[in-house]
C-alpha cells in the first residue's frame, strides 16, 4: 500500500493551527530556530531490513501480522515510513536474506518510494543452508583457513550486491571470539580477522567505505575478536583510510561512557557511523530513547560538537542508522518512535549555547556547564521537528495517522496475518 500525499495533507490540515500555536515561541525564543529547522529536514536515518518484522527472544517470537514476506514488501514498508516522517529515505539490506531477484527492478522499486540503498550487512553469524564450512567456531578468525576464506568472499559478493544497488558502504560485524578461556589465542584470532578484513577491504570500490562494528559480549561470553571500540579502532587504523568504526548503542558493558567514545573516534577521524536503538541491562535492542534519552542527547552534543569542529556535514558524513528490534510492538510504530527519537535529540544537541559553554568549560564553571546543557534538554523541541516534518511534506503527527489509516490492518488483509518476515 502507498500513503498518498492528500491524506497527509488533509491530516496535517486538521492539526495545523494547533501546532502553529506550539512553534512560534520557540522560533521567537532561539535565533538558530530555522537553521535547526533546515538540518532536521535534512537528516536521514536508514532502516535496516530486520527491524521490520516483529522480533524474538530466544524463547519465542510472537508474529504481529501483516510482516513484510519479500524484499520488495520491506520496501514498501519503509517507503511507508518515509512517507509519513520524511526521515527514513534509505534501507539498509542485509545478505544472504536480502538478494534481489533483480537490481534493476529493486532500485526502480526503491525510487518510486523516494528510498536510497544504506551500507549492506555481511551475515558470518549463523550457517545458511548448503554452507560448506560451518562458522560454529567463528568465520575471519577461524583456524581452518577454508572456513576463513568462504567468509572472505562471501563479504566481497555482500559489497557487488551493495554496488549494484548504488550503496556505498559495508558494515561488518562478526561474532567472531571464544566461550571459555582457553578456547582462543587472542593474538592469533586478531591477526587472522585482521588478514580477513584486509582482504574485503581490498574489494571495496574507491568510493566505498567499511564499517567495522564492535560488540562487548554475545553470542560469544568470555571474549569477543572485535569487543570494544578499541579493538574496533585497531582494526580501522591497520586496514586504512576507507575503514571506519561502528557505533551501535547496545554493544557496550553496562555504563560505558559513550558519549566519550563517539568525541574520541570523531576526533580521530575514524567514526563511521551509529547503530541507535537502546537498552537497560544488555543488547535489548530497544526503541531509541525509551529508557535513557538523556544518553542520547549527550551523544549528539558530542556528535554536533566533533562534527562541527571537523567541519562535517552533520547528514551526509556519517552512517546514520536503527538497529533495533521489537518483540511486542508493531514494528512500524516502533521505528516511527526510534526516528523521532532521534531527532529530538538531534534537535537539543542543535541549541545547546556552543560558545557559552566552552567559556564555562575553559573558566572551569562547572554548575554553568551543567546549567546550559540541561537547558537544552528540557526545552520540549517536539515542535521544531514537526515544523521539519511538514516543511519536507510529512505527517505532523505520524502514529496517528498510521492509526486513522489503518495501515497494519491494511497489510495483514493484504499479507497475512501469519506471516514471518525474513532476518532475526
Ligand atoms: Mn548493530
Amino acid at each position: 500500500m502507498k500513503i498518498d500525499k492528500t491524506q497527509i495533507q488533509k491530516h496535517n490540515d486538521k492539526l495545523y493551527t494547533a501546532h502553529q500555536r506550539k512553534v512560534k515561541p520557540l522560533v521567537n525564543e532561539f535565533p538558530s530556530a530555522k537553521k535547526v529547522i533546515n538540518k532536521l529536514v535534512d537528516f536521514q536515518i536508514a532502516i535496516p531490513s530486520w527491524a521490520l518484522g516483529t522480533g524474538g527472544t530466544r524463547f519465542g517470537r510472537f508474529s504481529g501480522g501483516g510482516e513484510p514476506r519479500t524484499l520488495e514488501e520491506k520496501i514498501e514498508d519503509v517507503g511507508l515510513l518515509h512517507a509519513l516522517n520524511k526521515s527514513s529515505g534509505a534501507i539498509s539490506l542485509h545478505i544472504p536474506w536480502d538478494i534481489p531477484a533483480s537490481n534493476r527492478k529493486i532500485k526502480a522499486l526503491a525510487a518510486e518510494y523516494g528510498l536510497t540503498f544504506d551500507a549492506v550487512n555481511s551475515n558470518t553469524f549463523q550457517d545458511q543452508p548448503n554452507q560448506k564450512h560451518s562458522y560454529k567456531f567463528g568465520s575471519l578468525q577461524h583456524v581452518n583457513t577454508k572456513v576463513r576464506q568462504q567468509a572472505i568472499d562471501h563479504n566481497i559478493d555482500v559489497i557487488k550486491y551493495g554496488k549494484a544497488l548504488g550503496s556505498n558502504s559495508i558494515t561488518v560485524w562478526l561474532s567472531d571470539g571464544s566461550s571459555f578461556p582457553g578456547q582462543l589465542n587472542f593474538r592469533k584470532a586478531f591477526q587472522r580477522t585482521l588478514e580477513g578484513l584486509r582482504e574485503i577491504y581490498s574489494a571495496l570500490p574507491p568510493n566505498w567505505r567499511m564499517f567495522v562494528e564492535y560488540k562487548a559480549f554475545e553470542p560469544n561470553f568470555y571474549s569477543m575478536t572485535v569487543g570494544d571500540w578499541g579493538q574496533s579502532y585497531l582494526y580501522a587504523s591497520k586496514l586504512g583510510p576507507k575503514a571506519f568504526t561502528l557505533v551501535d548503542l547496545g554493544h557496550h558493558l553496562p555504563h560505558a561512557n559513550i558519549e566519550q567514545i563517539v568525541s574520541l573516534l570523531l576526533m580521530e577521524g575514524k567514526l563511521g557511523g551509529f547503530h541507535f536503538n537502546d537498552s537497560k541491562y544488555g543488547d535489548d535492542d530497544l526503541t531509541v530513547g525509551s529508557i535513557n534519552p538523556y544518553q542520547l542527547f549527550l551523544i549528539f552534543n558530542e556528535l554536533v560538537e566533533g562534527m562541527d569542529a571537523r567541519h562535517m556535514d552533520h547528514a551526509r558524513d556519517l552512517g546514520w542508522m536503527i538497529d533495533a528490534s521489537h518483540n511486542v510492538k508493531d514494528p512500524l510504530e516502533d521505528l516511527l518512535q526510534s526516528v523521532e527519537a532521534i531527532k529530538i535529540a538531534y534537535a537539543q544537541a542543535l541549541l545547546v549555547d556552543r560558545k557559552e559553554l566552552s567559556r564555562a568549560q575553559e573558566a572551569n564553571d562547572v554548575a554553568k556547564a551543567q546549567e546550559i546543557l540541561q537547558q537544552a534538554y528540557r526545552t520540549d523541541v517536539r515542535p521544531l521537528v514537526a515544523e521539519a516534518r511538514i516543511k519536507s511534506g510529512g505527517a505532523l503527527k505520524p502514529i496517528q495517522l498510521y492509526r486513522e489509516l489503518n495501515v497494519r490492518k491494511q497489510l495483514v488483509s493484504e499479507r497475512g496475518i501469519k506471516t514471518v518476515a525474513t532476518g532475526l
